[in-house]
């Protein structure tokens, strides 16, 4: 059976994800896009693909049986519902959305379905590094861990669409979600601190460090630098009780010349994770072909959406602020209960949105 697929959004992950779905995997056909950008999308529309005006008629178009959201951020919440309302498989692409209380309307509205539908492009979780990683933590050899020291540098960031609160509430959500992810934990408080500014970011606030306290009361160190210029260059090194577990150095390539022994760094986020996206697509795919989504889900992107939250809040007040997350709603279980900031059961502070069971 080939799934029909519709891709909102054909900017550059949007090129690179129908790419993948067009040449990489199998039993997928993209018969359908959509972007403002009428013109784009006509452009890279694969062969006999329907291009639709809105993305509202893509969604609800009965060609299409799940979509693909490639859009800016601040667009996700409004194509999620419509997905949602028309009971669509979704991948979306990170952030899920980019404010708590529309990652509350989206989670309300999946509850109400009944089904999971929604999957949030948190590619890391698909990374063979990171895999490897984490099952070395979770075989319990090094003993608990106790710090994570994530770094996340990018060559450079598209100039004027990216913004000085991007570093973060778009870059930082993939930190906050591998570290819940790894240490099975969640964040409970964030603080920002940001140092002598990169001549190289023009007026953006970069690079920045970013501190994130979890309900086990390990510690999170991230560095942010978006304009480093040599690479993409993405490290993590778990600090346990009993030793430490690292990602390896991904060297794109090495080259040996008269100048000597130089390790090259994977250009973009397009290099460096290319196999974790089509991993991440295969299971996709999978799911969505039995009408329902796996992995990062609605209730990752919504409690990456309250760190990205606390961290402007942060970034403002220099303090330590608080991540309050609701109660997680059954649709959504598994993980551990979480501790506010001070260590202390947090169950009492959490709010209960409407309609959750
Ligand atoms: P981009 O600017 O290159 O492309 C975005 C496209 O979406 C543009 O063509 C734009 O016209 C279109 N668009 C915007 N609003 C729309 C709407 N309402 N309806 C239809 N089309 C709309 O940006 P990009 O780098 O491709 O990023 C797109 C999304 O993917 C962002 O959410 C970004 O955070 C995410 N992203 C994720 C990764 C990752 O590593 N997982 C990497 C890059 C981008
Ligand atoms: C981009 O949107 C991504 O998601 C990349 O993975 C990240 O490294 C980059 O900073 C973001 O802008």
């Amino acid at each position: 059976m080939t799934l029909r697929v519709g891709v909102i959004g054909t900017g550059m992950i949007g090129q690179d994800h129908i790419r993948r779905l067009t040449q990489v995997l199998s039993a997928v056909e993209v018969v359908a896009v959509s972007d403002i950008d009428g013109a784009r999308a006509a452009a890279v529309a694969p062969e006999g693909a329907e291009i639709f005006a809105t993305a509202g008629d893509l969604i609800r178009s009965e060609t299409v049986e799940a979509v693909v959201i490639c859009s800016w951020g601040p667009a996700h919440e409004e194509q999620l519902l419509d997905c949602i309302a028309a009971g669509k498989p979704v991948f979306c692409e990170k952030p899920l959305v980019t404010t708590a209380a529309a990652a509350l309307r989206v989670m309300e509205a999946e509850v109400a379905f009944g089904r999971r539908l929604v999957q949030v492009g948190f590619m890391r979780r698909f990374d063979a590094d990171y895999r490897r990683l984490k099952a070395t933590l979770d075989a319990g050899i090094l003993g608990a861990p106790l710090m994570f020291h994530s770094t996340h540098r990018n060559a450079a960031v598209p100039e004027g669409l990216y913004t000085s609160e991007m570093p973060l509430n778009d870059t930082l959500v993939h930190d906050a979600d591998i570290s819940r992810w790894l240490l099975k934990d969640e964040v409970t408080g964030v603080e920002v601190r940001v140092p002598r500014r990169s001549r190289r970011g023009n007026d953006l606030r970069d690079p920045v460090m970013v501190l994130l306290h979890m309900g086990s009361g390990a510690l999170v160190d991230v560095e942010i630098s978006v304009n480093i210029t040599y690479g993409y260059d993405i490290r993590g090194e778990v600090s346990c009780e009993e030793g430490t577990a690292s990602l390896p150095l991904r060297p794109a390539t090495v080259i040996r010349d008269i100048h000597g022994v130089r390790h090259m760094v994977p250009a973009d986020w397009r290099e460096r994770f290319i196999e974790a996206y089509d991993q991440e697509f295969r299971e996709w795919t999978a799911a969505a072909g039995q009408g329902t989504a796996t992995g990062p889900s609605t209730w990752d992107g919504y409690a990456a959406t309250l760190v990205a939250d606390a961290a402007l809040r942060a970034v403002e007040t220099g303090a330590l602020e608080p991540v309050r997350m609701c109660e997680r709603p059954s649709l959504y279980a598994g993980g551990r209960t979480v501790t506010n900031v001070s260590g202390a059961p947090r169950q009492s502070k959490r709010q209960r949105p409407e309609g959750f069971k």
